[in-house]
């Protein structure tokens, strides 16, 4: 199976070969967003749960990274183009003090499908950065992500500052990342935790329309 090609290839980290197995796939109708789920992130979720277990090193991570990130250059262009319509908007960034940003764009990348406008303002967010995007945006929802025990914190003083500027009313707040949990997020008064990109998908198909 092809999903399976493209799984291996990204766990080696064979850049070449990712790119030639999508647009192999893309070209024998295999839907983007099934490549991107059932094919890269499983490489990419696979070769981190190895990482977890010191069964691969740093660079091996990296490797997979940059292979699963060109694989995305193939798909990406046909999940934009699957979008019909923009519906509400999203400001997305990864926390102050923390660099990871692999899962961050995979959820960015799966949500693109549901319409909505995306913001991201990548890794290293302040509050402030936050709090001044979801203004200028008009965003409805806001997409937090921590990969990093120690930068946690820094999504409640992203909520805090919300409220104290006025403009908490009305927003969704998102959390996520490998250390969030649903505990988390209900403590740091967080309107919703999502695991994963295909739980924020979800999330998003089915309240878009009754958020904007
Ligand atoms: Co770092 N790192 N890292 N790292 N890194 C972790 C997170 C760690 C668990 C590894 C370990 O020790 N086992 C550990 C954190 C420990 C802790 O806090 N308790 C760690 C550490 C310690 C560090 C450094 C401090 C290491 C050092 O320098 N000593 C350093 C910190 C740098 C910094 O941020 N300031 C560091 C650096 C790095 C690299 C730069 C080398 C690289 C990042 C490259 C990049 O992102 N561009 C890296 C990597 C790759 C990892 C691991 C191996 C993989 C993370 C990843 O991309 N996973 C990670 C170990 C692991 O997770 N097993 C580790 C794949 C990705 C698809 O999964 O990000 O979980 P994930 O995303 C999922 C969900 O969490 C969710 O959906 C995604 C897809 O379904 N999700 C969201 C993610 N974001 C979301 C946002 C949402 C919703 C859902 O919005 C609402």
């Amino acid at each position: 199976m092809i999903y399976t090609e493209i799984t291996e290839k990204v766990k080696t980290g064979d850049a070449e070969a990712v790119v030639e197995l999508c647009s192999k796939a893309l070209a024998q109708g295999y839907p983007a967003l099934a490549i991107l789920e059932k094919g890269l992130i499983v490489g990419m979720d696979q070769i981190a749960d190895k990482y977890s277990h010191r069964r691969v090193i740093v660079p091996e991570v990296l490797l997979s990274s940059r292979a699963m990130h060109a694989g995305l250059s193939v798909v990406e262009p046909q999940l934009k183009y699957k979008v019909k319509r923009q519906t509400g908007t999203i400001v997305i960034g990864t926390v102050a003090g923390d660099l990871h940003d692999i899962g961050k764009n995979l959820v960015k990348l799966t949500v693109m499908s549901t319409g909505a406008r995306i913001v991201d303002l990548g890794i290293d967010v302040t509050p402030q950065r936050f709090l001044q995007c979801v203004e200028k945006n008009k965003a409805e929802i806001l997409m937090m992500a921590a990969l990093l025990t120690t930068t946690m914190p820094v999504m409640k003083k992203v909520i805090n500052a919300l409220e104290d500027s006025g403009i908490r009313k009305g927003l969704i707040v998102a959390v996520g990342g490998a250390p969030v949990d649903e505990t988390f997020a209900r403590a740091i008064g967080a309107d919703c935790y999502f695991k994963c990109a295909k739980d924020a998908k979800s999330f998003l198909e089915h309240n878009l329309n009754k958020i904007v």
